[in-house]
């Protein structure tokens, strides 16, 4: 195996763009062979930039989920979909995601249509074809192909895995020469105090639901190695309105629970260290307009 010594290795930018819900997290994870991206049935589940990194050969694969490219409402929508473009302006190889099943909706194809800004090369990337016939995907390949340049086409199922082995060959040998940036061994660009936050925010979109994900936030605020080895967490769970946090409380505490014991078994496997975890719901009226909040998030916060 090359390392980072290794005169003749490749590392490179790889950002997976693409709408809300297309499966850029799943993909990521599929590529990296591990879980460093929260996942959702709902859409605008990923907020920042989340590097999670791969080795092939002699390249080091560093592949950027972003959040999903909509028309932005909120300052917190308008700072999500930035990142997502900067994520797409700062790669070496940019990925367009489109869920097949979907077609180029148009959501994706104004994304289609501002590719051209973007000076890295890109392929497409058809996901989710386990749902799929074959047929119909070849014409939405050509439908694609037609309204933005690709250097290649790939479909892939980043829930069986279906093509992504391919994919990362294909990368792999596309990226430019250079040094690695991580140790081979490292899986993931964020700290776990971070990736402990995902896990929590994670199961908070899974239990909670309509407008509440969106109006929510993680952060960890307390992480101390306690004598046994084990680890203290202490995290807080932002929302905007004494009823929201009154839901994420649930009857009797049961929500919040649950919350925390489904985050505190992944964290756990994540650091592989027993975990005490505790959680804190805190009113923070327009936290969605406070600039400690984004920072915490790795966001730009937008001036308006
Ligand atoms: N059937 C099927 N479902 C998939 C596939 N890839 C992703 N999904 C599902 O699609 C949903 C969205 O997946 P995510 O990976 O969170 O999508 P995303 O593009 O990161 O979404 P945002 O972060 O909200 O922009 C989840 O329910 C996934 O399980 C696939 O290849 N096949
Ligand atoms: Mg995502």
């Amino acid at each position: 195996m090359a390392d980072a010594q290794d005169s003749n290795t490749k590392c490179g930018f790889i950002a997976l763009i693409g709408s809300p819900n297309a499966g850029k997290s799943t993909l990521l994870n599929a590529l990296v062979g591990s879980k460093v991206s929260i996942i959702s049935h709902k859409v605008q589940t990923t907020r920042a930039l989340i590097r999670g990194i791969a080795i092939e050969g002699r390249s080091q694969l560093i592949f950027v989920d972003t959040p999903g490219i909509f028309s932005p409402k909120r300052r917190l929508d308008r700072a999500m979909v930035t990142t997502a473009w900067s994520g797409a302006h700062e790669a070496d190889i940019v990925g367009v995601l489109i869920d097949a099943r979907k077609g180029v909706d148009e959501e994706s194809e104004q994304i289609l249509q501002r590719l051209g800004e973007v000076k890295a090369p890109k392929l497409l990337i058809l996901n989710k074809i386990d749902l799929m016939a074959k047929e119909a995907l070849l014409t939405l390949s050509n439908a694609a192909n037609k309204t933005a340049k690709f250097e290649a086409t790939f479909m892939v199922s980043a829930l069986t895995g279906d093509g992504v082995g391919d994919l990362k060959s294909w990368l792999a040998a596309r990226l430019p020469a250079g040094p690695w940036l991580y140790p081979p061994d490292q899986m993931s660009g964020a700290p776990v105090r971070q990736l402990a936050a995902e896990i929590t925010r994670e199961k908070l979109f899974e239990r909670l639901h309509q407008e509440l994900p969106y109006h929510s936030t993680v952060e960890t605020e307390v992480w101390k190695e306690l004598r046994a080895g084990d680890i203290r967490i202490e995290q807080t769970i932002y929302v905007e309105r004494e009823s929201q946090r009154k839901i994420v409380l649930g009857k009797g505490g049961q929500t919040i629970k649950a919350i925390g014991e489904a985050a505190r078994k992944e964290i756990a496997e994540m650091a592989e260290v027993k975990v005490h975890l505790f959680l804190f719901v805190k009113v923070r009226e327009g936290w969605g307009d406070d600039p400690e909040r984004y920072r915490a998030m790795g966001l730009e916060f937008p001036k308006e």
